[in-house]
């Protein structure tokens, strides 16, 4: 018999590029697996969680037991839920799913099941500081072969914009000793939205998916309008409406307008959406494997939401580690009702950092075929980017004001 015990649980904390918590298993056996633990703008109590309170009970345990583990850290913990214990759950389980399979020789998803889809359909961030900008972008994107795109422009007299850089450098959210004071224009952003939709398909037509995230950034009935000002130029998604702690709050949308509805990237257990799934509140669920609890946890969301027509559309922006990327991609390429990925290439500092077995090809990417989720950690070159402190920004309205997101 091999022996299949855990014998050694590692927190590796490194910042190529942008911060990453790692959780590395080794059996007794002499098996790996990588879960990712990074929670943006937060990584150090993950990290904590991991190394004081998980850890310890880990080394000894049968890294073959993923549901009874999933359990004894839900469960024993006594206090449930939460973004810092489901992501500290979620890399154990991710950990112990990349294992499982390396044991069994097979890419994770075949233990997942096996395939559902040939490959998994990825949408792609355009964006821009005015519509011709971000027309520029789209086409760049189209050119790269993405089915579906993202979009994201400024508003004119509106600075802070969500999903546009700040400069030319690529889009990313988390910087600074202090978080970046943002100003935000509601009615602004309404009035120019459509334009902007209307720009993107009078120039490239309907033939591609096209989606925007709102970023919690609208109150149920400016949601509400926004959906319906939207309508005739058929999106996929409206991401992130409104805020979802009130889940009856998409009731409001759901009356007004029949653009597609996607929730959920801070999301981290079924419990934060099992009202917006069962009254069948919105389209899309954009839980993922790091912030809801891992594969296990995000099998059971999934399985949950197919039963009244809901489909995934897991968030993967870079905050994501590669190891959450290449456990999603075997999630998605095995899960039935599967919708959309999101995919914001890594920067090449991190690619290097963590090598893996998946790929993009004409806006479709693939888990690959090694065994396990078949994402590892070159900890050599992890130990040369020590962390680096970034925080999300806070927005504001134009008067001071930080109501509603
Ligand atoms: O701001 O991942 O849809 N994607 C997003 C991201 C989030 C960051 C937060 O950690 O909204 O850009
Ligand atoms: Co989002």
């Amino acid at each position: 018999m091999t022996d299949t015990k855990i014998v050694d649980a590692k927190v590796i904390v490194t910042c190529p590029a942008r911060n990453f918590v790692t959780l590395k298993l080794t059996t007794a056996d002499g098996l790996t697996g990588l879960g990712d633990g990074t929670l943006n703008g937060r990584e150090l109590s993950v990290a904590t969680y991991l190394e004081e309170y998980v850890a310890p009970l880990l080394t000894g345990r049968d890294s073959e037991r993923i549901e009874d583990t999933w359990q004894y850290f839900y469960r024993g913990a006594y206090w449930r839920r939460g973004p810092v214990t489901m992501t500290a759950i979620a890399a154990v389980d991710m950990a112990l799913w990349d294992v499982k399979a390396k044991r069994a020789n097979m890419p994770l998803y075949q233990l997942l099941g096996g395939r559902c889809r040939e490959g998994v359909t990825v949408y792609a961030h355009a964006n821009g500081h005015s519509i011709d900008d971000l027309l520029e972008s789209v086409a760049k994107h189209r050119e790269l072969g993405y089915k579906a795109i993202r979009v994201q422009a400024a508003a004119p007299g509106v600075p802070d914009a969500y999903g546009v850089p700040h400069g030319t450098k690529p889009y990313e959210p988390a910087e600074g000793e202090r978080p970046r004071e943002e100003t935000w224009s509601t009615p602004q952003y309404l009035a120019f939205m459509p334009k902007l939709m209307d720009a993107v398909r009078s120039k490239f037509g309907f033939d591609f998916a096209l989606l925007h995230d709102a970023h919690h950034r609208l109150t149920p009935i400016e949601a509400a309008a926004l959906g319906k000002s939207l309508e005739e130029f058929r999106l996929f998604w409206i991401e992130d409406a409104t805020p979802a702690e009130n889940q009856e709050a998409f009731r409001l949308i759901r009356q007004h307008t029949t653009t597609p509805l996607a929730v959920g990237e801070t999301f981290n257990s079924l419990i934060d959406c099992k009202q917006l799934i069962a009254e069948q509140l919105i389209d899309y669920v954009r839980a993922t494997v790091t912030h809801a609890g891992g594969i296990t946890h995000l099998r059971r969301i999934a399985a949950f939401a197919d039963v009244y027509g809901v489909k995934t559309g897991c968030h993967g922006a870079t905050d994501l580690s590669p190891v959450s990327m290449g456990s999603a991609l075997h999630f998605d390429v095995s899960v039935p009702n599967f919708g959309i990925q999101e995919h914001m290439p890594h920067a090449a500092l991190t690619d290097e950092v963590f090598p893996h077995a998946y790929s993009f090809k004409d806006g479709v990417m693939q888990p690959g075929e090694k065994p396990g989720h078949g994402v590892e950690i070159d900890e050599k070159l992890a130990a040369k980017y020590p962390y680096k402190k970034a925080y999300l920004p806070v927005c504001r309205l134009e008067d001071g004001t930080m109501h509603n997101w």
